[in-house]
């Protein structure tokens, strides 16, 4: 039987419409659910919206919709972009969908007949568009410290989760399993803030009512937190094990931006702890996109939107550019000087030319057919130990979710490639027959190289992939095996390959 793989995104709320983190996230996970698959786990992967609360309540009166209408609406663009980035999850979960609804009500009943979810009053300072209580010490100037603008007091019965009682054994957790919450600055962050001291959580509202009500308490709405939260399993058909949630919880890793990293190392956890569930393995919070050296917002009017991006530069490349450009876990900017940049150079100079280049050859001087490699010189063993060098470092790299850096390897075996070329002078060797040999052996290590590479390549950029390795006439599935050298056939059909990527001028 297959390994399990478990990837989620956070689930997106529909009273905004997708931009460019949102398809960073999802691409991240993309690129890591492909690239488990390709070695072999059987992998779920989920995304979805999150459609309750009262930012989406309110969002529908000024559209003049139910929350409902606003939401079957918004998703279905969230739903059209990930098919455009070729998005291969497994689920799409929506929070108003029945699974949803049933699933939470059952952990919440739960928690609440373990005793840890108790009835009592709230009074404090309340920040609407984050839909978070904040004490008078947490305010800064007397304003909501996440977003900056203007609270009030609020006064409601609530049902609170005893959240303090497990301060302690969150700590130990944390400490336990160095690897739980990721990258390691966060990761300090959170046991700073824990040791500060957990206070209970408020987890119901009674001031709006577009949500899941509280089980035998209908005129509290559960915290939109609470509600979204518990999508990594209600997903899974949880409290059922016997399906999906037996199979793949815990999660392996929650991909998060690093917005929201205390509701899933903190929030989270304590809420599985109280119904006793397993922990997830991983919660990696990524850091965030500005651009063009500002913030992103809606006032700014700067916000990328990732369906006029692929428009312009396509989705391979814009794929390519996310993962690149920035080490995951950290802040980086976007901009279009950078991303053309990088399209020239890295796609378009380096991976694009070295195919092109090398199935003309094969074209020219074999007439497109792959010859067999008579014994290796020095220059063609050192290609092949560096090309199979990458596939270790890559499988260690995608484990440390350090995807800049895994292209980095793969790149430096593409710029191999180039330079092996310019060593050994194919042009030169065809001139005379009696080079025929070691013009074969050229051809066959510059050609197997490039065939591993593009089968790392189709995780982050899966039609280039295809396109490449079509060229190279490589018909089998990409897997695990496929990425051991010796996998192109002598006697395969090599096909000239078009410009992968076209330069862009200005
Ligand atoms: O927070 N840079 O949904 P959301 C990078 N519904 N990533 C960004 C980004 C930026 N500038 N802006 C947004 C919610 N993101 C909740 C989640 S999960 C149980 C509930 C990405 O629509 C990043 O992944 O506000 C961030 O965590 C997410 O979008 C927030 O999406």
């Amino acid at each position: 039987m297959k390994p399990t793989f478990y990837v989620t995104t956070p689930i997106y709320y529909v009273n905004d419409v997708p931009h460019i983190g949102h398809a960073y996230t999802t691409v991240a996970a993309d690129v890591l659910a492909r690239y488990k698959r390709l070695m072999g786990y059987d992998v779920c992967f989920l995304t979805g919206s999150d459609e309750h609360g009262q930012k989406v309540e309110k969002a529908a009166v000024t559209a003049g919709e139910t929350p409902l209408e606003l939401a079957d609406r918004v998703v279905k663009r969230f739903q059209a972009l990930w098919e455009r980035l070729g998005i291969s999850h497994t689920d799409f979960i929506r929070t108003t969908q029945e699974r949803h609804k049933k699933g939470v009500a059952h952990i919440f009943r739960d928690i609440l007949e373990k005793g840890d979810i108790y009835l009592g009053e709230y009074e404090d300072w309340y920040c609407t568009p984050c839909e978070t209580f904040w004490t008078e010490t947490q305010l800064i100037e007397g304003r909501c410290p996440d977003c900056n603008r203007a609270v009030e007091k609020l006064k409601e019965e609530s049902y609170f989760f005893r959240m303090s009682r497990y301060q302690e054994e969150l700590l130990a957790h944390i400490d336990a399993n160095p690897d739980f919450i990721q990258p390691k600055s966060k990761r300090n962050e959170i046991i700073s803030f824990v040791k500060e001291g957990l206070r209970d959580l408020s987890v119901s509202r009674t001031t709006f009512s577009w949500g899941i009500p509280v089980p035998g308490n209908e005129k509290h709405i559960i915290y939109v937190w609470f509600d979204a939260l518990t999508n990594y399993i209600t997903a899974l058909g949880y409290p059922d094990e016997t399906g999906n949630y037996g199979r793949y919880w815990p999660v392996d890793v929650h991909l998060i931006g690093k917005d929201i990293l205390r509701f899933h190392a903190v929030y989270w956890p304590t809420f599985l702890m109280a119904a006793g569930l397993p922990l997830p393995r991983k919660v990696f919070a990524h850091g965030w996109w500005t651009v063009e050296g500002q913030k992103m917002s809606k006032s700014l009017q700067n916000v990328v939107e990732p369906n006029m991006l692929i428009d312009k530069y396509g989705v391979d490349a814009v794929r390519y550019f996310l993962l690149r450009e920035v080490p995951f876990g950290l802040d980086g900017d976007f901009s279009h000087t950078a991303l053309v940049q990088r399209i020239n150079s890295d796609l378009a100079n380096d991976v694009g030319n070295l195919l092109s280049r090398s199935t003309a050859m094969a074209v020219k001087y074999f007439d497109g057919v792959l010859p067999a490699p008579a014994t290796l010189i020095e220059v063609d063993s050192a290609l092949k130990h560096k090309t199979e060098e990458m596939v270790g470092a890559v499988d260690r790299l995608m484990d440390e979710l350090a995807f800049s850096k895994a292209l980095q390897v793969i790149w430096e075996v593409i710029s191999a490639g180039n330079k092996y070329i310019d060593d050994t002078a194919p042009w030169t060797l065809a001139k005379d027959p009696a080079n025929r040999e070691r013009l074969a052996t050229v051809m066959y290590c510059l050609l197997e190289s490039q065939r591993v590479t593009h089968c790392l390549i189709s995780a982050f950029m899966p039609s280039t992939a295809d396109k490449a390795l079509g060229s190279l006439g490589w018909q089998e599935d990409i897997s695990k095996e496929g990425l051991q050298w010796g996998g192109l056939k002598p006697g395969t059909t090599i096909n000239k390959a078009e410009a992968l990527f076209p330069r862009i001028e200005g």
